[in-house]
């Protein structure tokens, strides 16, 4: 039996246990009810690997696939675009082959870009809150995070709690919730702001937390008051009593305010965290056990990471892949999980595309080289949390010898190439693990803070927090930029917002995908009925699934759905070069 580590794409990391083919959760695992999440038990188990290179369609041995990768990565112009299929930090050692060759990374996100640099524009630096912090609190609000399914082992850290939800879709935690506002997509910045105001215009502001920590606050004050109130109401869908109703939620001396990804996939992400967070510190919400904002941390924060490398980088949301000779695509599958698309796949029509990857998806039917990529079963590994402070080793299970680990494929090409510089597989693993504390026989990384922020704000701590004291709400030049492309591809009006979302048996696009769209019945369609979606970035065909709890002004569709980023936009977020899958409606069409 083999003790190892999840590396999906999820905050968790469960600690696992391999005998033979079979995949157990493993006991020791803190907050294991002693099941595998149906994800990995059910469908990581039944997917199908890759089992054979590919060279122009046809299945070669992996030694000529390599070869032929070598002939393509010898072109002068050769990008690499990584994804997050697995999360282990091995992945990122293709970084030191492109440095070698003198090619091109990405910058920039498809994930919590937005939301991160709002986090640093405050607080100086993204500190993870521990779970066991959120333990302690007696109100969480949880902002557009639907973490039964995304993060299902936080679930147990809920119970007991005062629990407020603020999401335009009613999740199961919703559901349970002693207060859902089911807000209108992309508000929660007024939100936060006018509860900021209020509580501040109510005198309930924590004076001694402000004094030392954020001392611009009545700045903050004057800046929250050139919002009007009845206007930002109406924008939200909401009226005073819902907002009394929250100020006393607030008034608790622990609160702890859980932000997933919803809220800041618009071009204002990173200034609704940076409102979320102001809101918070106005209350006195912050560096105190059962306190704090949670969203997705930086793993590798206070880690030396071997694998940086000083190279020139194109966005990761707008790559511009007709640029590149050849383009190598590791761990992701951009043709899906990309933004618009189409202009996607035109862009990588005209250039050379190596897949390495796991299973087949969008791109890797598009490329000219198919390598198969070893999972996270079948190679050694160090897995971190955006999450928490958990550092996981990662032992090799299972051998493949149809696929390749990521180090093996730089091996193999800096052999090729003649090069010399890569180390031994294990100085690398031990490279990290050697930068981790070990507590109780247990590994953490090297910013482990139980307390995060309590003696200020600030890389040292020594800094105040900083409010933002302006924001440019540039929807209103998006909706400038469509109206150009409508009059250019006469497109049809769009009227209702495109809210995607994870999926409780896919992984981003691994695993089971579907073509269903949510919609509330109110619009005549019958269940299963196939509907086209479609607005300026283009158009997909979906199955109706009807759902009374739908908002009547938005249409739900998993972001694991075929086809559904045909319809989002490629524009990047104000900060943080990050996606904006939400800043966008479709119009539907019964077929
Ligand atoms: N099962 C499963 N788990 C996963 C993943 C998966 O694909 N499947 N993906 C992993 C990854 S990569 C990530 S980044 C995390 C993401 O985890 P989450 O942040 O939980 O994921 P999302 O599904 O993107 O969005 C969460 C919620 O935001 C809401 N939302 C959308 N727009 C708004 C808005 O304007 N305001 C508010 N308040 N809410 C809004 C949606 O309705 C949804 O309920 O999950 C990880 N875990
Ligand atoms: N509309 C919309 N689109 C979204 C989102 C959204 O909310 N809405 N969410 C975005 C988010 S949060 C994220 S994180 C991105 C994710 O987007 P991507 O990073 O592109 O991730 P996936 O689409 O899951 O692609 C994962 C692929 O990685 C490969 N893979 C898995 N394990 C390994 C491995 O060990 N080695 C190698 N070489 N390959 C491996 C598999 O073949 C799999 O097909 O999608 C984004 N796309
Ligand atoms: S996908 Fe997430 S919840 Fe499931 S085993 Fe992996 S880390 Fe745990
Ligand atoms: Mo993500």
């Amino acid at each position: 039996m083999i003790n190892t580590a999840c590396c999906l794409d999820c905050p968790d990391v469960c600690d696992i246990e391999v005998n033979g083919d079979k995949i157990s959760h493993s006991s020791t695992h803190p907050t294991s009810n002693g099941t595998l999440c149906s994800l990995l038990n059910r469908e990581f188990s039944k997917a199908q690997q890759i089992k054979k290179a590919r060279v122009d369609g046809v299945e070669v041995s992996l030694d000529e696939a390599l070869l032929e990768s070598f002939k393509l990565l010898s072109l002068p112009k050769k990008l690499l675009w990584r994804g997050s299929g697995n999360m282990g930090v091995m992945s990122e050692i293709t970084n030191l082959l492109f440095s070698k060759i003198g090619g091109t990374l990405t910058k920039g996100s498809l994930c919590d870009g937005a939301g991160d640099a709002g986090i640093i524009a405050g607080r100086g630096v993204n500190r993870l809150l521990p779970y066991e912090s959120i333990e302690k609190a007696e109100v969480v609000v949880v902002w557009g995070k639907n973490i039964s399914v995304t993060a299902s082992h936080l679930m147990p850290y809920l119970e007991g709690k005062k629990l407020v939800v603020i999401d335009p879709i009613k999740t199961k935690i919703a559901s349970n919730a002693d207060l859902f506002i089911q807000i209108k997509p992309r508000s929660d910045i007024y939100l936060a702001i006018l509860l900021a105001r209020f509580v501040m215009i109510a005198g309930d502001e924590d004076k001694e937390f402000l004094k030392k920590f954020a001392p611009s606050y009545e700045e903050y004050y004057e800046f929250t008051r050139t919002f009007r109130i009845k206007a930002p109401l109406e924008h939200i869908g909401i009226d005073l009593d819902v907002i009394g109703h929250l100020l006393v939620f607030l008034q608790n001396p622990k609160v702890v305010h859980i932000v997933g990804n919803g809220v800041q996939k618009y071009s204002i992400g990173a200034e609704v965290l940076r409102a979320i967070d102001a809101l918070a510190v106005v209350c006195g919400h912050f560096g105190k056990v059962g306190c704090g904002v949670s969203f997705m941390g930086n793993s590798r924060l206070g880690f030396i990471n071997p694998f940086e490398v000083k190279l020139p980088k194109v966005s990761k949301v707008a790559t511009p892949f007709e640029k590149f000779d050849v383009v190598l695509v590791q761990n992701g599958n951009p043709v899906a999980s990309m933004p618009n698309s189409s202009r996607v796949k035109e862009s990588l029509q005209k250039t050379k595309l190596i897949y390495f990857g796991v299973y087949e998806n969008e791109t890797s039917q598009m490329a000219d080289i198919v390598i198969p990529a070893s999972n996270f079963l079948q190679k050694n590994d160090v897995r971190l949390s955006y999450a928490n402070h958990d550092v996981k080793i990662v032992h090799k299970a299972m051998e493949s010898d149809s696929s390749l680990s990521e180090y093996e494929f730089c091996h193999a090409m800096f052999k090729t190439f003649g090069l010399d510089g890569l180390l031994d597989e294990q100085y690398y693993i031990d490279f990290w693990l050697n930068q981790t504390q070990k507590i109780e026989g247990k590994l953490y990384s090297p910013t482990k803070n139980d307390c995060p922020y309590s003696d200020g704000f600030g890389e040292e701590g020594d800094e105040d927090f900083e409010f933002m004291d302006d924001f440019d709400d540039d929807f209103l030049d998006i909706k400038a930029l469509r109206k150009a492309r409508k009059q250019l591809k006469s497109s049809s009006d769009e009227e209702l917002w495109l809210i995607t979302v994870k999926s409780k048996h896919s992984l981003n696009t691994q695993f089971k995908r579907d073509h269903r769209v949510f919609i509330h019945p109110s619009f005549g369609f019958n269940e299963s009925q196939k509907v086209k979606l479609s607005n300026e970035w283009g158009e997909a065909i979906f199955e109706v699934s009807l759902d009374s709890t739908m908002r009547e002004d938005s249409v739900l569709v998993y972001n694991s759905a075929f086809g559904v980023n045909n319809l989002t936009p490629d524009s990047i977020s104000n900060e943080g070069e990050s996606a904006c899958y939400g800043d966008v409606k479709v119009k539907i069409e019964g077929l």
